[in-house]
């Protein structure tokens, strides 16, 4: 037999893990050739390839000039972040991750999400001081220069919107990417300085309960955070990935809170001061306070709870034909790592556990891949989460029910929009076509 057919041979008759087709996550491993090669499942002949090698313009003369910093293909230019607002009027801008588009477990810096309230200032790194100031013992104001001198650390972790995945709020599934569902959450390497070292130097009364922290933008966006926060893993990051700041993301330096929600993770940060109370600031009581269906405030929400989602295959990327695929996507929590995830191929029926993909870390994305041998047949694809600390995600009809959907409860003004983190469902048509759906 030859070694192809015996490559089909083998995935056919490789036990399926759960229903409609998916197999066990181990399967990656043992029988990864076999897999690519049923899945792709052509060949080439000595000449064709003789052929391949030698033909292509590129391969007969020098390169281009390597540019001083590096771009992406130009083969790669639909690769972007969506904008809520291209033309920068007087209102927020969002920028969302292609997540469909992207791969790994990091988010390259030009791809990181973005939510400006006022645009993104200039600043100038040398004129830039960071205050911390309150119920210290000694007030500091700190340059770049001076912050570069502190010991530094460096960790993942992801930033999520509140707002992120709020279309599935609506009654109805809404048709589009998992960039525009999913797309106001990335994952960095941050590196900085941690608030405990500041804090430490500036001597904390004991008097002080939370910090207020403040951006130098023009709103001023201001968040009150619990000082067992600002002393835990709180960090002053200067670096994204290996380089500064991006001016979109806090250039040049923001608060950076693992886990915790978007908004609180002030950027182009320039003061800190120590309260007994939170400073019930505009931001905080305002736009990120919100009233639940039983007529409470939703207020003071900090974590970001376990949360995943399917980016391969996801709407927008058609499934060519029957036979082998891996489902992969993205798993975090606020609550510390990713502890399992599982994956459905028929609406929640039956799971399977997924591989995640190593090391995994605390309060960052972990890429996970289960592998799914297609029959071509109608599928809904499911991924759900687990965290260390034994959280996992609920289904959609829990959410809802706890916390409403945007036709209905009144006070019409309290529609929710915020830390939607339920399984999200993506349906397979017998063409290909990847939907989202409610199931
Ligand atoms: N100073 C300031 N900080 C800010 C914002 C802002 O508009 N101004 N936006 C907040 C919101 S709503 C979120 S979700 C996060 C987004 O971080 P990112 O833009 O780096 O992804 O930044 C937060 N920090
Ligand atoms: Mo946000």
């Amino acid at each position: 037999m030859n070694p192809m057919d015996r490559a089909r041979r083998e995935l056919e008759t490789l036990p399926a893990a759960a229903g409609n087709g998916l197999l066990h996550r181990r399967a990656l491993l043992r029988h990864g050739a076999a897999l690519a090669g049923a899945v792709l499942g052509y060949s080439v002949t000595p000449l064709a390839f003789a052929q391949q090698l030698t033909e292509d313009s590129w391969s007969r003369g020098p390169g281009t000039v390597v540019p001083e910093a590096g771009l992406r293909s130009r083969f790669e230019r639909d690769v972007v972040r969506t904008l809520s607002n291209p033309k920068g009027e007087p209102r927020t801008q969002h920028a969302r991750t292609p997540h469909h588009l992207v791969n790994g477990t990091f988010t390259p810096n030009s791809m990181h999400f973005v939510i400006s309230h006022a645009g993104d200032p200039d600043i100038d790194p040398d004129q830039h001081r960071l205050l911390i100031h309150g119920l210290v013992k000694q007030p500091l104001v700190f340059s770049l220069d001076a912050l570069a001198r502190y010991p530094m650390v460096s960790r993942m972790a992801f930033v999520e919107c509140g707002g992120n995945s709020a279309p599935l709020f609506s009654p109805q599934p809404i048709q589009a990417t998992a960039q525009a569902l999913h797309g106001l959450v990335s994952c960095s390497e941050w590196t900085g300085v941690l608030l405990s070292t500041l804090l430490d130097e500036a001597g904390i009364d004991p008097r002080a309960k939370w910090i207020v922290a403040e951006g130098g933008d023009a709103p001023h966006l201001s968040r009150s955070v619990p000082l067992s926060k600002a002393l835990d893993d709180a960090m002053i990051a200067l670096y994204q990935n290996g380089e500064r700041v991006m001016p979109s993301n806090g250039y040049p330096m923001r608060l950076l809170l693992p886990g915790w929600e978007g908004n609180m993770n002030i950027k182009w940060l320039r003061r800190i001061q120590l309260t007994e109370s939170p400073g019930m600031t505009f931001y905080e009581s305002r736009t990120y306070s919100q009233v639940l269906p039983n007529g409470k405030a939703y207020q003071f929400y900090f974590l970001q709870e376990v949360k995943s989602f399917i980016t391969h295959p996801s709407p927008g990327l058609a499934m060519k034909g029957p036979g082998f695929y891996e489902i992969s996507g993205i798993a975090y929590s606020g609550n510390g790592r990713i502890a399992k995830v599982m994956v459905s191929a028929d609406g929640g029926k039956t799971w399977t556990q997924a591989a995640l993909q190593e090391p995994v870390h605390s309060k960052a994305f972990t890429r996970f891949r289960a592998p799914w041998r297609w029959d071509g047949g109608p599928a809904v694809l499911q991924s759900r989460a687990w965290d260390e600390a034994g959280f996992s995600q609920p289904t959609r009809a829990q959410l809802v029910a706890a916390r409403g959907q945007t036709d209905g409860v009144p006070p019409v003004t309290a529609f929710p929009s915020q830390h939607y983190n339920a399984i999200a469902s993506w349906s397979v048509a017998p063409n290909g076509e990847v939907k989202h759906v409610y199931a």
